[in-house]
């Protein structure tokens, strides 16, 4: 038995794009099983029944089933780039923040990204009401490039810079010319290109296909 952690992950989600790059950071070396939304496999489910990624089964039989619980473990285990350090610096605007994302801003980028996936009678608004809805998270983001900072708290990415980035990728992607050409904050615009064009965003979004029992390890998180 291979004793490097196991990772479950899925390629296109921000919460498991943000845990694979805390464990890249961290320098932790993990065994990576990318799964599949609609077929997640029985090995996933049996230690987390809740059955979202990304999940990281430790050595000892511990099971991490949320992103956040990742970050902080990687962070605890080897915090190599001081990701935790930016956290406990910044800690009251970092919870706002943060919270707000991973509430507030989700709630809207889904009715957003997938708005024909909803029910309009249940209390969902259009497409452009819920743009706008994050877009006012966004301009809380906008005013904190107050000085010439690359990334929220300096010139490396910080803990809140990758725990919200993710999550800003995909508002990009629901409709890239709007973002690109009308999107109002240019700071935040840039900030997520400076993301995407970030070596260490490219070496997470590496494709791997859907993992079997019988596959051999891909091995993931050093470089
Ligand atoms: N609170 C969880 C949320 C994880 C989550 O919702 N992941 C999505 C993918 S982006 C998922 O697995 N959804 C299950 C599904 O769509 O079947 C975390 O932070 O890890």
């Amino acid at each position: 038995m291979d004793k490097r952690p196991i990772l479950y992950s899925f390629r296109r989600c921000p919460y498991a794009m943000r845990a694979r790059i805390f464990i890249l950071l961290c320098e932790i070396e993990v065994q990576l099983r990318e799964v599949l939304l609609r077929d997640i496999p029985i090995e996933m489910i049996n230690i987390s029944p809740k059955a979202t990624v990304p999940v990281l089964q430790l050595n000892d039989g511990t099971v991490l089933e949320e992103s956040l619980d990742i970050m902080n473990w990687a962070t605890d285990y080897n915090d190599k780039h001081n990701l935790k350090k930016s956290k406990l610096n910044n800690i009251n605007i970092h919870n706002e923040i943060l919270n707000k994302f991973d509430n507030e801003f989700k709630f809207h980028l889904d009715r957003y990204k997938y708005n024909n996936r909803y029910d309009l009678s249940e209390g969902v608004k259009s497409k452009d009401i819920h743009r706008d809805e994050a877009l006012k998270i966004l301009y809380i983001v906008e005013k904190l490039f107050t000085n010439n900072n690359l990334w929220l708290f300096g010139n490396s990415p910080s803990y809140l810079d990758i725990a919200i980035l993710p999550f800003i990728r995909q508002y990009r992607i629901a409709d890239i010319q709007w973002f690109d050409e009308k999107m109002p904050y240019k700071n935040v615009r840039a900030w997520l290109m400076r993301f995407l064009e970030w070596d260490v965003f490219i070496q997470v979004m590496v494709k791997n296909k859907p993992w079997l029992n019988k596959d051999e390890p891909i091995f993931f998180g050093l470089n």
